[in-house]
């Protein structure tokens, strides 16, 4: 193997309850694997995680458990990382986005992003529910579903026809807070203009050109990845907001943006950047040497995640890191399809799991075979 180097990440995992062998098989697992194998081959490598604190997850989580968001996240950062440590994934750093450093380093990504114009200013009409004087995540807005009448779809997606949604698509909408109609009330955010990028994300992605030069060999991708991200771009991208009415989260560093936080999918792939700045901090080492163009050289920089992640990793995270000016992009963006439990997809919110610290409670000396068995079937591509 020729030398080369190396910044692995893994998807950083919500802090809204335990890993569960669903993600320990799509993404945890391959990517150890494959980190392993390079350090094997004396490679230059740097594996990092943390976990993702900020989102509708998290607070939706806190409230039915009648407790604070940061309880929420202090717990599962805790069990998820002793988890990791017990079943040998290998990170060399776990950080978490709820630390000040974090904070920092996704308020000035914004704001880079902001100085620069990148972004569209745009007031629209949103949810809100009156009773408790707050707008409305979309996860916090159910109703029927337009395309298939399933009578709980969120306001981002139906769970039983997989329709992506936008919460004025529901149809008797509800607030999962009150439990009443919520009324539209005007707001004003701050979005990226995806369609604006469609030509050179699509070069990239099909042919690896990026900047009129190879950048990746678009054949080491698996097929669904480049699969859904084209279909993503031929079906048109529309600008999406990036910030969110939240009071949970990075606040957003801008005047009048009072009760505004950074959309969760702005600041959780920032995450893997702090977690490198956290590392290298204690190590005495340059972080810019693992993102930055100009310190990085060839370094490949590689995103293991689940399926439901690739549209952000392939798209929404390329077009941030690109639009900062100072990134390497992704080299390659593995994700697997989903484990199955007796049929079932794996899901932490349908209680429909096995847990990882429960398997390794139970079965303390058996890491290797679970590893083994999880290798074996692993879903790659099925
Ligand atoms: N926490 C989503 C998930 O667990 C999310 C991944 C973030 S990676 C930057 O599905
Ligand atoms: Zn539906």
């Amino acid at each position: 193997m020729s030398n080369s180097s190396f910044t692995v990440t893994a998807a950083l995992p919500y802090a809204n309850g335990p890993l569960h062998l669903g993600h320990v098989s799509g993404v945890y697992l391959p990517a150890d694997i494959f980190v392993r194998y390079l350090r094997m081959n004396h490679q230059d490598v740097l594996f990092l995680c943390g976990s993702d604190e900020h989102g509708a997850a998290i607070t939706l989580r806190a409230k039915k458990d009648k407790t604070s968001p940061q309880e929420i996240v202090d717990k599962y950062n805790q069990q998820i990382s002793s988890s990791f440590t017990d079943f040998g994934i290998s990170f060399d750093v776990f950080h978490r986005t709820s630390s000040s450093l974090h904070h920092q380093t996704a308020r000035d990504f914004f704001k880079k992003l902001w100085d620069d114009n990148r972004f569209i200013e745009k007031t629209s009409e949103q949810y809100y529910d009156n009773d408790f004087n707050q707008f409305l995540a979309d996860r916090y807005i159910t109703g029927s579903c337009p395309k298939c009448n399933h009578d709980s779809a969120y306001g981002d997606q139906c769970e039983n026809c997989g329709a992506v949604l936008s919460p004025l698509d529901l149809i008797s909408p509800k607030s999962t807070l009150s439990g009443k109609v919520p009324v539209l009330k005007k707001t004003t955010h701050w979005y990226l203009p995806l369609d604006q990028h469609e030509k050179w994300l699509k070069d990239w992605v099909k042919d690896g050109i990026l900047d009129g030069k190879k950048h990746h060999n678009p054949q080491e991708w698996r097929n669904q990845v480049v699969g859904q991200c084209l279909s993503w771009i031929e079906g048109g991208l529309r600008p999406r907001a990036m910030t969110r009415d939240l009071d949970w989260g990075v606040k957003v560093p801008i005047e009048n943006a009072e009760g505004k936080v950074l959309y969760v999918w702005l600041d959780a792939p920032i995450g893997y950047i702090s977690a490198t700045k956290h590392w290298a901090e204690k190590e005495g080492k340059d972080w810019k040497k693992y993102w930055c163009k100009k310190e990085a050289g060839d370094r490949k920089l590689v995103h293991f995640i689940g399926k439901d992640n690739i549209v952000f990793h392939t798209i929404i995270f390329p077009i941030l890191l690109k639009d900062h000016g100072e990134f390497i992009l992704p080299d390659n963006v593995p994700s697997s399809e989903f484990l199955n439990l007796e049929g079932n997809k794996f899901s932490t919110s349908r209680n429909w799991a096995v847990w990882l610290h429960d398997f390794l409670e139970r079965y303390p000396d058996k890491v290797d075979e679970l590893r083994y068995v999880l290798t074996a079937i692993a879903p790659e591509s099925k």
